[in-house]
């Protein structure tokens, strides 16, 4: 048996904008939300560090907590918990050039700083959890940086955190590239790998997102099954991606929805959600450009609709006969069964 428990976070609920447009529906102030993740059915939230505390940068490291605390008061209101923090290394001028890989060493010190107010903060909101996704660490210019001296430095900084919190959990969530040219660590293995090489393996695992293994030509299903295997999977953000392009951070299953039932099957057939790191089911998705304000939230509701759908197929699904074709050694069978159980004709 797995348990799914859903989160989001308050980035999924955007106003809209992309590289071509700003945005067009109007902001919606946090609180509220939080309110209406609850109400959608959401049972906790992600959180950037800024997501928490929006000044951090202005603030003193005993402020940045405080606000922390008032932000878990308004879950605890609500009924839901964090799940992570991500420290938000992509917007500021200072991580430009890469956070943890910035070509000058002032800018690495402040990726670190940002990253142990992350851990400040999610202590504060009740989570061991800080979530990495390596926006711009790798290279817009090749010859910019010693990319080996650079990975060098993208473990100095995992150490820095696990030695400045010996309870805290790094999940690193690879991305092959975008808004970088070119990643460091952009696959489940990278990801493995680099945690392989801290002072604490054991304390850095996996969060796999379905439009990042897609963007990196690999099938989600088969990178969150490579987690699984070592009980590295911390974290999923379910979403989807039209082939090797953009990111596009679509719900969950509206694309490749053989690829979305092989996801959940994987997750459902290995008890993800009761593996021991309170492992929840993220959904990463944006709702389209053209989405009505009054329905902005229906992408998450969807996603969630789309997960549930799936898993009923998978409780369905006929191992007795999966058996038998793979004693016949009769796949084409199998595939059309496959086909048979999403068209609801098996
Ligand atoms: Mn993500």
């Amino acid at each position: 048996m797995a348990t799914f428990r859903f989160t989001a976070g308050p980035w999924n609920i955007h106003e809209g904008n992309e590289t071509f447009g700003p945005g067009i529906r109007p902001q919606i102030p946090f609180e509220d939300k939080i309110v209406k993740f609850k109400e959608i059915g959401l049972d906790g939230v992600q959180f950037h560090d800024d997501d928490a505390v929006p000044d951090m940068n202005d603030m003193s490291e005993t402020a940045i907590v405080d606000y922390a605390k008032d932000v878990k008061g308004l879950l605890d209101k609500n009924g839901l918990f964090a799940e992570f923090v991500a420290p938000r290394l992509w917007f500021d001028k200072r991580t430009n050039d890469g956070a943890y890989t910035a070509s000058l060493d002032e800018d690495y010190d402040f990726a670190v700083w940002r990253s142990l107010r992350s851990i400040d903060i999610a202590r504060a909101l009740g989570t061991n959890k800080i979530q990495l996704w390596y926006a711009r660490e790798g290279t817009l210019c090749a010859e910019g940086k010693d990319p080996v001296a650079k990975i060098k430095k993208m473990r100095d900084a995992i150490n820095t955190m696990l030695e400045y919190d010996p309870g805290i959990l790094i999940l690193i969530e690879p991305k092959p590239n975008e808004p970088i040219d070119r990643s460091y660590c952009g696959t489940a293995g990278h990801g493995l790998a680099l945690g392989a090489q801290t002072i604490d393996p054991s304390r850095v695992g996996l969060c796999i997102e379905s439009a990042h293994s897609i963007l990196a030509g690999l099938d989600p299903a088969n990178d969150m099954a490579f987690g699984l295997a070592w009980n590295k999977l911390w974290g999923v953000h379910l979403n989807d991606q039209n082939g090797i392009r953009y990111d596009q951070d679509k719900s969950f299953g509206v694309d490749n929805l053989r690829q979305a039932f092989n996801q959940v099957k994987v997750l459902y057939e290995n008890n993800f959600g009761d593996l021991g790191n309170f492992e929840c089911v993220g959904l990463d998705v944006k709702a389209m450009r053209t989405q009505p304000a009054e329905d902005c939230y229906r992408h998450l509701i969807n996603s969630k609709a789309i997960f549930l759908k799936l898993l009923e197929k998978v409780k369905r699904f006929d191992y007795d006969f999966q058996k038998k074709c793979v004693t016949e050694q009769n796949f084409e069978k199998l595939e059309m069964y496959v086909i048979d159980l999403l068209l609801g004709e098996a």
